[in-house]
């Protein structure tokens, strides 16, 4: 039995897929330039909501220099890129509906290009960036924006399908849906979290089975990608493992955060029963603040995946709730789980307030799933960690990614979890959200302040390199 934190010699098979991640307003920046309209980051950050109040506008200004991009991609030999298509510039008029040629013509070259260099695209459909319009309808909340959502993966699939063998229709519901509408960390920095995330989730999961049942019916056929969606989760670990009772949170914690979005796609079309019954009793009078599915939509959301997409980046400790911590979190998810969540003080902390350095979680999440929905193929769609400084001798970043990705293959290896890929978040430093530019995942370095915003290699870049060449880590003691 290999341990915690024992450093493992392992290969991933020839066929495994190694990539990095980015984001479309994270790294695009020309945000009213093309055609696009405005979205509600666009207007967050306009408003002055983010750190600095930085915002996306350039960013990392790939929509002009896309072509480096693609040049960078090459020089760490990645074999998926995973990025995302920004809705309001493909339809401005997410309404009307009438796609942008502009557009059309910048993710074509990008797509292309990704092509002629060898590498896999993994487009997400949604990753964040609502157009503002659709928020002033009421968002996720109203059902009506299913067709429009529907509407705008129809124009996706078909315009740039023959160059995408992976579509992933959302990127973490849980933080839209929580850091946007419940603590109002994020866009559109609603503050409603009784009620309204499970308001959101639901159309949410909708409105991916609707993408699902379309590219199955109309491109499949022809076109032969893989179509899912990607959670984010902690690992969430008992507090004390000999404790029965923080097991219990710790399952409870797991199913309300990934089970909340992966049991209806991966197992049976609805909630965890635990998350129905914890959100019922913590209810006042009747009816649940958890919606419910009709028999028939959950016969339309089960299955609707080919993969499972996960972004895992730290651990969570857990054990029943106290009142006093019921009383310090917000009503609504938080205090619905009954679950008390906590760090272990002698993790090492990077830049991000909730990312702790525990790789051991990443093979615990990983088997969590294999356990829970009968072994998926999954693809690790984002891991990373941050600093402040963009530091281009980043030491801490290669101990993060050696002991996160040798995890993975301990999960692999020892464990048999069908794991089928692995990204890095993030190939280059860039618009990191409510933080702006002040926490950094990247591999290359970005100088925000040079208009030219060039791209330089960052120590972990060359690692990330010989671990994609190696498949991982050969053991050095055995010869040939
Ligand atoms: C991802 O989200 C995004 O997909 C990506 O765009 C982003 O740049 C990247 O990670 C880095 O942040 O319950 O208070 O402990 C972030 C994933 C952030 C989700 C922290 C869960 C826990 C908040 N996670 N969050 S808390």
């Amino acid at each position: 039995e290999i341990g915690r934190d024992e450093f493992y010699y392992g290969q991933l098979p020839e066929n495994f897929t190694w990539g990095v991640s980015t984001a479309a307003y994270q790294i695009e920046g020309a945000w009213n330039e093309g055609g696009k309209s405005e979205h509600i980051w666009d207007r967050f950050c306009h408003e002055g909501h983010v750190d600095l109040n930085m915002t996306g506008d350039v960013a990392c200004d790939s929509y002009h220099k896309w072509q480096e991009d693609i040049q960078i991609l090459k020089e760490v030999g990645v074999k998926h890129y995973r990025m995302s298509i920004a809705w309001t510039r493909l339809i401005p008029d997410p309404i009307g509906g009438e796609v942008n040629p502009e557009a059309v013509k910048y993710y074509l070259s990008l797509l292309s290009g990704l092509k002629t260099a060898g590498i896999q695209p993994m487009v997400t459909l949604f990753h964040w960036d609502l157009p503002q319009v659709l928020e002033d309808y009421g968002s996720w909340a109203n059902a009506s924006i299913i067709p429009y959502y529907k509407h705008y993966a129809d124009q996706a699939f078909g315009l740039f399908g023959h160059l995408v063998k992976y579509w992933i229709t959302f990127n973490e519901p849980w933080v839209i849906t929580w850091q946007g509408y419940a603590t109002g960390e994020y866009a559109p920095g609603i503050q409603q979290p009784a009620t309204l995330p499970y308001k959101l989730a639901h159309n949410i999961i909708k409105c991916h089975a609707e993408a699902y049942h379309l590219y199955d019916q109309k491109y499949r056929a022809s076109m032969k990608g893989l179509v899912s969606i990607t959670l984010n989760s902690d690992f969430f670990a008992p507090k004390d493992p000999s404790n029965p009772a923080h097991v219990e949170a710790a399952e409870r914690a797991q199913q309300f955060s990934l089970g909340w979005f992966a049991n209806p796609v991966y197992k049976d079309g609805d909630y965890p029963q635990v998350m129905k019954d914890y959100v019922r009793r913590n209810s006042a009078g009747g009816e649940s603040r958890l919606p419910e599915f009709t028999e028939q939509e959950k016969a339309f959301i089960k299955g609707t995946y080919d993969f499972f997409g996960l972004n895992h980046y730290s651990t969570s400790l857990c054990e029943p709730t106290d009142a006093e911590y019921q009383a310090r979190v917000l009503p609504g998810y938080t205090r619905d789980m009954e679950v008390k969540l906590s760090r272990d003080p002698t993790w090492h902390k990077a830049a991000s307030y909730y990312l702790f350095y525990v790789p051991w979680g990443m093979r615990g999440v990983l088997n969590w799933i294999r356990t829970s929905y009968n072994r998926p193929p999954t693809v690790v769609t984002e891991n990373g960690v941050t600093d402040n400084n963009g530091t281009l001798q980043d030491s801490h970043r290669i101990e993060y990614l050696k002991t996160y990705i040798d995890e993975l293959i301990k999960a692999v290896l020892i464990d048999g979890c069908d794991v089928i890929g692995y990204t890095v978040w993030s190939i280059m430093d860039n618009f990191e959200w409510a933080r702006g530019y002040t926490e950094k995942f990247g591999i290359y370095y970005v100088d925000f302040d040079d208009p030219q915003r060039p791209r330089v290699p960052k120590d972990s870049s060359r690692f990330y390199k010989q671990v994609i060449l190696n498949r991982g880590f050969p053991n050095p003691e055995i010869v040939g």
